[in-house]
Formats: C-alpha cells, structure tokens, sequence
C-alpha cells in the first residue's frame, strides 16, 4: 500500500493535484447557503431504479426530461432538471434484453439522449442533429448485445448539454449480464452507484451555471446529496463510481486512519469487469468515467466512521466527498475472484491515427488537430470491422489535461507514454484522460453500425468550445 506522500506523488504524476500554470487552482468562495452546509449531516440517496413496462422481446421506459424542485443543500429547494423530474434515477438492463426509451422533451430546449458507453444504432446515440425540440419525442432503442457495465444517460445536444448535465440531467444505466452474475461479488444492497460531482449553488441554494469558472463549485455532491453520509455494514460493497462533473477530476482514498488508506480493490472500469482485481491505495476518476470498487467494511469495528476524501481538492477546498458509517453487523458470502473477465481479442491494428488535443490561447477554442467542432464536417471515416490504434497527443501549452471519449465502441488502451497500462485501466475502456505533454494509445474496433458518431473531450467546457470530432463509421 502506497503512504500519503507516495499517493500525493502518483496524483501530480496524473496531473490532478497541479493545476493552471499560475500554480494551484484556487476555489471559489461558498456562498452562505454552501457554508452553511456541514458536511455528513445527511444521508446518502441511493439512486431511485426506474421501473419499465416489460413488453414481449423488450423493456419500455417512458421518460421525461423536465424540470422539479429538489432539497439539495438542508432548508433550501433547488430547481434542477432530470428525467422525471429527478436526480439521479437508475435503469437496470440485462445483455440481450433490448431497451425502448420513449422520452418526450418537456425542457424549454432541445434534447437529445446520448447512452454513455453504449453500443447502439446511431439513430439512438444522441447526434446533435438528432435534436428533440421542446414539447417533441424520440424512441431510442438500445439493443444491450455488449458486456456488463455501468453506463450514464446524458444530453447531447452539443449548445446545451453541459449545463443540462450540470442541472441535474444524468442518470446511471447499470447493464448486467450471466457471466457477471455468476460472480461471488457484492450484489443487491450492496452494490451501490456512486454518482461523484461537483456544483456552486448560490445564498438561496439555487445552482449558479458558469462555464468559464469550473474551479468555483466547491460543493461535492454524491448521487445529488452533499458531501452525505452512508451507513453500511461491516461486510464488502460494491461501489461504482461514476464521474459527472463537468470538469473536475477526482482522486480518491478512503481514510480509515493508515498512511494509505484503506485498500480499495478495482474490479471495473467503463467496459466493465478488468481482467483481475486492481488493488490500490487511491484512484482517479475524471469526467466521464466509471471505476468500480470493492471495499471490506468488514476490517473495521463497529462504530468506525472512513471519509472518502479528495486528495486533488483545489486550494481553499476540503477534501471530503462522504463518509461511510459501520453501523452494524451483517453475513457476507461475497467475495472477488483471483481473475475476472479477460479483454476480448480486439485484432491487429490495420490503420493508425493521431489526435493532437489542446487549448488554443489565440481563439480561446480547445481543438483537436487544430480544429474546432464543425457538424458539418466529417473529420474520419473508419472502416467497419477494421482494428484501428489511435495515439491521442496532449500538447497543451497550458498544462490542462483533455480526455477523449469516442461513441460506438470501448477500446483497450494499449500504453501511456510507452508503458504498459496501470492495472485499473487494463480492461475496456470508453473515456481517457491524458495530462498536458503526454500521449496515450489506444486500441478500437468499431462494429455491427454505420453512420456518423461523435468523438470528445469529455470534460465538457472544452467540448462546448470546440474540442469535438464527427466519424462516420462505413462499410
Ligand atoms: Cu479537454
């Protein structure tokens, strides 16, 4: 297990703990509302599962976007927007059991739903041109033929979707299949979706959305609920992370009172299960990603209370994200397997390409080879069934990491720098952040749909001022 200066060290080493190139980030002030809100006063939300209309061959979802009223931070209401009208909501999907979402558009703008990490006709993967208008529906059909993993629903209308997000719009996609469930993991109440933020509320607890200021959201918000605290019982959970602020990275350690922290075992990532468990000591988790983790409550006495902390907390910031409470006793069959789930043979790489990711000071765009997004524009045509290597460049000249999610396909990423992969990104993966001055490789295979998807930074300021991509997937 790494000490607390090994840890601090692997954190600058990903580029979390340094900031801007003036020096360390520094927050913003809370406003009265946030400053009045102590940490772990309340409970942690676990997610509220949508319920679908089972229909022969298919599950039916009919959801809104809308907006409703929640009490985010204590004695105040926030208006926020959701599906249904709330924060956070779960949809459990089974391989091979195709979903219909049926999502009439009840927001004054646009809408269009893009699943996250989904592998889907691109009729349903959100393309910007494929906009809901306000009042208007859209069927979306997600056929669920890809492997287990936690997915998130999001917008992707490409002029809105970062402040929808930031409003409240995601929701988590759990997708499970036989050969996951035929694991000895943590399962049912204690297989838990962790969904991590962060947001600035203003002295009436009303979201303040500033594109250009995401260093100004110093409330930490879990599954909507602020920094909240989460009995549990002395036994393992699983704990699925899923990053979706706009912009900040998290690195995370569970302080149980050891230099290191107490041990978190990785078993998943975006594209699901690793090849084998990933213990560490902390992790990252940008925007866009799912790592998920097994935790063993049962190492500590009763009574014991762990902080999940942010070690890349911005200047004037605390570290906390929530805490977890061992309130009690309970019998625990679970267990993590030795091996888990190998990486699918992905083929020999046919076609190389190169991504240049960077902030451009003279246009004030974020641009990939030198480009903003232009939807007019197809940027490359990949080949159906062909195995492509892309290497994703970040030349930032202001030291600010980008990430590169591409729709349709989960990739393998094949090294950073020229090194092997760290253990927790060794299985599939679909976001990759890569720090100012270094490159990473990664390996796809695009299959079964043609047509035009996106590729992105997913911290999603640097998407709103250009850094996207079109391909169009052909035969
Ligand atoms: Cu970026």
């Amino acid at each position: 297990m790494l000490n607390r200066r090994q840890l601090l060290r692997r954190g600058a080493a990903l580029g979390l703990l340094v900031a801007a190139p003036a020096g360390l980030i520094v927050a913003g002030r809370p406003s009265r509302a946030e400053a009045a809100t102590a940490p772990f006063t309340v409970p942690l939300a676990v997610p509220k599962r949508l319920r679908p209309t089972r229909l022969p061959g298919h599950d039916l979802y009919r959801l809104q976007t809308r907006e409703g009223d929640a009490t985010i931070l204590p004695g105040t209401r926030t208006r926020i927007r959701g599906f249904n009208g709330v924060l956070a909501p779960l949809i459990v999907a089974h391989r091979d059991r195709p979903v219909l979402v049926e999502l009439s558009n009840e927001l004054a703008d646009p809408f269009a739903l893009h699943l996250h990490g989904g592998h889907v006709p691109v009729r349903s993967d959100g393309h910007p041109r494929d906009q809901i208008r306000p009042g208007g529906r859209r069927s979306y059909y997600y056929p669920n033929t890809q492997r287990a993993s936690t997915l998130w629903m999001h917008d992707h209308t490409h002029h809105a979707h970062a402040e929808n997000i930031y409003r409240g719009l995601s929701a988590t996609y759990l997708l499970t299949d036989r050969f996951e469930e035929a694991l000895p993991l943590p399962k049912g109440q204690y297989d838990v979706v962790l969904q991590l933020r962060d947001a600035k509320f203003d002295d009436n607890g009303a979201f303040v959305y500033d594109m250009h200021k995401p260093e100004d959201r110093p409330t930490i918000l879990v599954n909507g609920r602020p920094k909240p605290y989460f009995e549990v019982a002395a036994r393992k959970y699983r704990l699925r992370l899923v990053n979706t602020a706009n912009e900040r990275g998290f690195f995370l350690r569970l302080n149980d009172g050891t230099q290191g922290g107490a041990e978190l075992v990785q078993i998943a990532t975006d594209g699901g299960l690793l090849p084998a468990p990933a213990p560490t000591g902390a992790l990252a988790l940008w925007p866009g990603e799912r790592n998920e983790i097994v935790v063993d409550f049962s190492r500590y006495p009763v009574g014991t209370k762990l902080v999940l902390e942010n070690l890349a907390a911005f200047e004037g910031e605390t570290p906390e994200v929530m805490r977890f409470d061992v309130v009690r006793t309970a019998p625990d069959a679970s267990s993590v397997p030795a091996t888990l789930r190998p990486v699918p043979d992905l083929g020999t790489a046919q076609v190389r390409r190169e991504f240049h990711v960077a902030f451009d000071p003279a246009s004030g765009q974020h641009l990939i080879n030198g480009k903003p997004f232009d939807i007019n524009r197809i940027d490359i045509r990949p080949r159906l069934d062909v195995t492509e290597v892309w290497t994703i460049r970040n030349s930032d000249t202001l030291g600010i990491p980008h990430s590169l999610h591409p729709h349709l396909e989960h990739f393998r990423v094949v090294s950073r720098d020229g090194r092997a992969p760290a253990p927790g990104e060794a299985g599939l993966k679909d976001t990759i952040t890569v720090m100012a001055g270094q490159s990473a490789e990664i390996m796809l295979r695009f299959t079964d749909y043609t047509g035009p998807y996106m590729y992105h930074c997913h911290m999603l300021g640097h998407q709103m001022m250009g850094m996207m991509g079109q391909m169009e997937i052909v035969k």
